[in-house]
């Protein structure tokens, strides 16, 4: 009996401690399993990685390592709207981790001060533009597009295994806005002046949009062309070098000096309106060289052009009221008669009684 009950005593302090060892471990990893599980989708091919459904392999491959440091590397990237793009993601770790890009635009908008669960609820609300686990030694590939209304913003890439976004897991992905769908040509003159001095872009059906414009020098004199950010804003000649300073503009190129010499550049434009340009060289813009560039406006109509006719129509009428008048002062004169009447004639007197 004794022997039996000891036998029993010595059997649960066997078990007991390793129950206790087994509970704290499971109570340690559990939180984590519980966090990192609703990304560690067995989608490994493409995900739900398509900003625009059905995107093909891009012409542009970007490579992305996804290392233990924890970290990205890159942990920025660039890419233009509209194209096709192929994420190549290796995991060159021992630990699991997500490539995961938010669909939020903003270099900071996630917080490395979020907890997981934070994050996680981020994402809930925010479903990411590209989310896939990328297992070690693993490489996913990612076919994505942006569309061109995600054109010249950042979206934050992080990785959502608890604890990596906040040890540095992330980086930013810029989006450029694309080639260029506007052609522009422009001239500067020796005069002070652009030629033409108002240059157009419509039926613009989304921005950002972006315009190649060439400039061509006429003449000797060095120039810039130089274009407002600023829609439907006149600028000043007293502090067009501050307004630049605050503002940076859509494009500032320097026109070499010598007839002939040309230089080009892409502008990008966000929205509608009329954009001033102007050259930057000390007392030009003053002296007259400005120009207006209409972006999905029509430029006014020219003024109308002074008449060619020799005599106006309205100098007629007023020559004709005043011929009128003549002529009804002539008639009555010559009818009421002003001349001094001739003298009656005074009747001849019968011969004077004298
Ligand atoms: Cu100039």
């Amino acid at each position: 009996m004794a022997a039996h009950r000891s036998r029993r005593r010595w059997a649960y302090a066997r078990i007991v401690p390793w129950g206790v060892v087994g509970v704290l471990l499971l109570a340690l990893a559990g939180p984590g399993l519980s966090w990192a599980a609703p990304y560690h989708r067995s989608v490994v091919e493409v995900g739900y990685a398509t900003a625009i459904p059905g995107a093909a392999p891009g012409p542009t491959v970007l490579p992305v390592n996804l290392t233990d440091a924890p970290a990205f590397d890159p942990n920025n990237l660039t890419a233009p709207a509209s194209v096709n793009v192929t994420l190549r993601l290796s995991n060159t770790g021992a630990y699991d981790h997500t490539f995961t890009l938010s669909s939020v635009p903003g270099r900071a908008v996630l917080k490395p001060t979020w907890t997981p669960r934070q994050v996680d609820q981020f994402f809930q609300n925010h479903t990411p533009i590209v989310n896939v686990s990328v297992a070690p030694g693993a490489t996913v590939v990612v076919n994505l597009s942006f569309a061109p209304s995600q054109a010249l913003n950042y979206y934050q890439y992080v990785s959502v295994v608890p604890y990596q976004f906040q040890a540095g897991m992330a980086g930013v992905f810029y989006v450029s806005g694309g080639s260029p769908s506007y052609n522009l040509t422009e001239s500067t003159t020796d005069s002070l002046s652009f030629l033409p001095n108002e240059l157009a872009v419509l039926n613009v059906t989304h921005f950002p949009v972006i315009a190649h414009v060439v400039v061509t020098n006429t003449g000797t004199f060095s120039h810039t062309f130089t274009v407002s950010p600023l829609a439907n804003y006149t600028i000043s000649v007293a502090n067009y070098t501050s307004f630049f300073f605050t503002n940076t503009p859509l494009i500032s190129l320097p026109v070499p000096s010598g007839a002939g010499s040309t230089v080009a550049g892409n502008l990008t434009i966000r929205g509608p309106g009329v954009y001033e340009y102007i050259c930057l060289i000390p007392g030009h813009f003053a002296a007259g060289m400005y120009g207006f560039l209409y972006v999905n406006l029509p430029p006014p109509p020219p003024p109308p052009a002074p008449s060619t006719a020799l005599i106006q129509g309205w100098l007629l009428g007023i020559a004709a009221i005043f011929l009128g008048v003549a002529l009804v002062l002539a008639f009555a004169v010559s009818y009421i008669g002003r001349r001094p009447r001739e003298p009656t004639p005074v009747p001849e007197s019968p011969a004077s009684p004298h």
